[in-house]
């Protein structure tokens, strides 16, 4: 409970700087792994937890979302899935966080710095959950989109990351697949539970494209994250992937995706798309997006409320001899 970061102590063979960049340099070329107490450059520690960062808090703020339809569950079993799946999203900030603190950062830093807005969170979460099918759509389009980018973060060149991911990947297959088994339910069902399940696939559709980030050509931090290793793929590249991916399941669906552009082209073996409304991404990043203010207040919230249980379990680690573990 308490937020002491880690400390990664001294390199465990203190070399001098060139050879330690040298090192370092190799490991990244034989696609080994960094490890918490290997030399770094600043930089690629600077990336790591701004990417890290901003990746937990992404899980902690995308349970409001959902968490919005807990109290609203059609059934039992609706509610113990969705229970479950946003009680993940609280684990994969926590080990999240955790691969940020062999950094040298906290989470108590990480946390403040999200509550000033001077760090971000995935634009997907600045959307409202309109019906009970956003919460299938959440699964299959947005739990998708994060399959298709998180699975080659498994092999991200931070040891700590990568093995987050690994836990991280296997859980959010489960939460694609709740998604897409909660629509096929629904479009099963009669004429309204399918409009709700189109109306909620159209809103978010482009939405969910954004996720992947900028287009390659304006993403300032892919070149240097993808040469140290950090990035295995371009933003462009897993967006491509996605709407390969999601296509033939949205016609085993029976839905239509929100894009006259759609077709399949033969020549490149891909899916061609139409171009998401960038203007809008950058409101939504920028702080402007339809919950951006929501969510900030509600994590704010949250986070006071519980100002209770960090004293109480500071005050028990450190009667019991445990402060600081
Ligand atoms: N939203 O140079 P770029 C989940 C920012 S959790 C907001 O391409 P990069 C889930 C970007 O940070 C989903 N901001 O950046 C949870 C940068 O700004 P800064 C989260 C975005 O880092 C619960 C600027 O735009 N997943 O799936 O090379 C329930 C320029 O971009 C976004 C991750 O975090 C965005 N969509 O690439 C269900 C995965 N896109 O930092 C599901 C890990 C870009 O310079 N992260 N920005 O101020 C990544 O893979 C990469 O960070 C990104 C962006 C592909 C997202």
């Amino acid at each position: 409970m308490t937020t002491t970061p880690v400390d990664p102590g001294p390199p465990v063979d203190p070399v001098p700087q060139e050879a330690a960049q040298e090192r370092f340099d190799a490991t990244i070329a034989r696609g080994d792994r960094i490890e918490p107490r290997d030399w770094m450059p600043d930089g690629y520690r600077r990336t790591l937890v701004r990417q890290i960062a901003q990746h937990a808090h992404s899980e902690i703020i995308g349970m409001q979302p959902e968490g919005n339809w807990i109290g609203r569950a059609p059934s039992l079993r609706r509610k113990a899935i969705l229970l479950a799946k946003v009680q993940d999203e609280a684990g994969h900030g926590l080990y999240l966080y955790s691969a940020c603190e062999t950094l040298g950062v906290s989470r108590a830093e990480l946390t403040e710095l999200l509550l000033a807005g001077r760090q971000k969170y995935s634009s997907i979460f600045n959307y409202p959950t309109l019906s009970y099918a956003d919460v299938g759509t959440i699964g299959w389009l947005v739990d998708g989109a994060a399959i298709c980018n998180q699975v080659p973060l498994c092999r991200t060149s931070y040891g700590p990351y990568g093995r987050a991911m690994i836990r991280i990947c296997k859980e959010e297959s489960f939460h694609q697949r709740q998604g897409y088994e909660l629509l096929m339910t629904m479009m099963r069902g009669t004429d309204a539970q399918r409009a709700m399940v189109q109306e909620s696939v159209d809103r978010f559709w482009w939405p969910s494209l954004m996720m992947f980030g900028p287009p390659d050509a304006e993403s300032p931090n892919s070149a240097r994250s993808m040469a140290w290793g950090v990035k295995r793929n371009s933003n462009d590249e897993l967006r491509q992937k996605f709407v390969d991916m999601t296509v033939p399941q949205a016609e085993a669906l029976g839905v239509t995706l929100p894009d006259p552009d759609l077709r399949w082209n033969d020549e490149r073996g891909h899916y061609d798309f139409g171009e998401p409304d960038w203007a809008e991404f950058a409101q939504v990043v920028g702080g402007s997006g339809p919950c951006n203010a929501q969510r900030l207040a509600h994590r704010r919230a949250a986070h006071e409320d519980g100002a209770w249980v960090r004293e109480a379990a500071t005050a028990f680690a450190e009667r019991s001899g445990k402060g600081g573990q």
